[in-house]
């Protein structure tokens, strides 16, 4: 133990805050790490054509993986002596094993992605899973579930389902439950002459996707809702009113993603009225900057909000968390580990804040002693905690 850890401890004990336990909580806590910012969205399907659906990865610095032992090798690096829990979260283009040619997304089995498996296994880690309802020809004109022609929307059902599959499988071989996540680029560049019909076609859709049922030991579906998108800006047909309420009404997760609000509405303050409806929540961390630009999240007000929410809502068991960001303008690895770095930096904060104490302040109606208190956090010595943590 080092002499700064000594000192913290006690500072932080002033407080009535034991930063041993705090030490124990975030080694248990896991981070879902995505895969996609390694070769900035896009895949390893052979297919022609650059990234689409209203996200964009912008920047040229070199180093982005090119094929999945670059991936895997970056992944590496980037969890390196990195602290807790971790989980990859794979997106349907980045399918590392087929013979000939490459199944379309429609055709996808748990084989497809057997590299994965290995990958996760080896090294302790677990997998989530998402359908990729982009750049693809038949993404092409910005609607996949809601799609008006039945055929193209039967096509992403059968996507949908087959990573479904995969993903329970994956839950079922790593013993730890995969998360599905469906999110859908789906919307209108300009006024809509309809609203309700994309929606009403989103709904029977995903319906028909989440009819079959799995062991939710082995996967758990959320949906992630958005504002706009890049061509998309007029209407988003899967908008949070729509998720939340499908989610509430069909027992599966709504994903937050705190991009895909307007940029004074926070995440962090949706945090506790979702909790008081639902089970559990989950949550794509990203850091937008004037709209959904997907900067590489760092150690900023509105996530460390986020995490102090988890956690004083007694709730780290039932967020779950991942990230979601790609910069390809710096080094790829640097990217992902500032992000994952970040992320626990501020759950390690709000571990070690007196989350007692402040409630007690509140509801005594001393708002003048809780400022005070809250600003005095803001200089505690977290970073003594985290180097001791690393040491370790
Ligand atoms: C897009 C969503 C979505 C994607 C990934 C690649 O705005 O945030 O989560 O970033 O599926
Ligand atoms: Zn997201």
């Amino acid at each position: 133990m080092s002499d700064r850890y000594e000192s913290a401890k006690a500072i932080y004990a002033e407080y009535g805050v034991d930063t041993e336990a705090a030490i124990a909580a975030l080694q248990k806590i896991a981070v879902s790490l995505h895969c996609w910012q390694g070769d900035d969205v896009k895949g390893f399907e052979p297919h022609e054509g650059g990234l689409s659906g209203g996200i964009a990865a912008t920047g040229n610095y070199p180093g982005a993986a090119t094929n999945k032992e670059q991936l895997f090798e970056m992944l590496d690096r980037t969890l390196a002596g990195m602290p807790g829990a971790h989980k990859i979260n794979v997106h349907a283009i980045y399918i590392t094993n087929w013979e000939g040619k490459a199944p379309d997304r429609d055709a996808l089995e748990p084989a497809h992605f057997a590299d994965w498996v290995t990958y996760a296994k080896e090294r302790g880690l677990g997998l989530d899973i998402n359908p990729t309802f982009f750049s693809h020809p038949k993404a092409a004109d910005g609607m996949t579930l809601s799609h008006p022609d039945k055929a193209v929307r039967d096509f992403w059902i059968a996507h949908a389902k087959c990573i479904r599959k995969i993903g329970a499988a994956w839950g079922k071989e790593l013993g730890q439950p995969c998360v599905n996540n469906i999110w859908i680029p789906d919307g209108l560049k300009d006024v809509p002459g309809d609203r309700i019909g994309p929606r009403a076609r989103l709904k029977e859709s995903l319906d028909e996707i989440l009819s079959e049922k799995y062991d939710p030991a082995y996967l758990i579906d959320t949906v992630e809702s958005k504002v706009f998108g890049l061509g998309l800006e007029s209407y988003t047909v899967g908008s949070h009113e729509f998720y939340m309420n499908y989610a509430a009404k069909n027992g599966i997760l709504c994903l937050l993603d705190n991009g895909h609000f307007h940029p004074t509405e926070v995440v962090s303050d949706k945090i506790s009225s979702m909790l008081l409806f639902a089970d559990k929540i989950a949550l794509h961390l990203t850091r937008g900057v004037r709209w959904d630009s997907d900067h590489v999240a760092i150690f900023d007000d509105e996530l460390r909000e986020i995490c102090k929410e988890i956690v004083r809502c007694d709730a780290l068991d039932r967020v779950i968390i991942a990230l979601d960001y790609f910069d390809a303008s710096i080094d790829r690895v640097t990217a992902w580990r500032v992000g994952l770095r970040a992320v626990r930096w501020a759950l390690l904060n709000a571990l070690l804040l007196p989350h007692g104490k402040m409630k007690q302040l509140q509801d005594a109606n001393d708002f003048g002693p809780l400022l005070d208190l809250q600003e005095q956090c803001k200089l505690m010595p977290l970073g003594d905690v985290w180097a001791e943590l690393l040491r370790r």
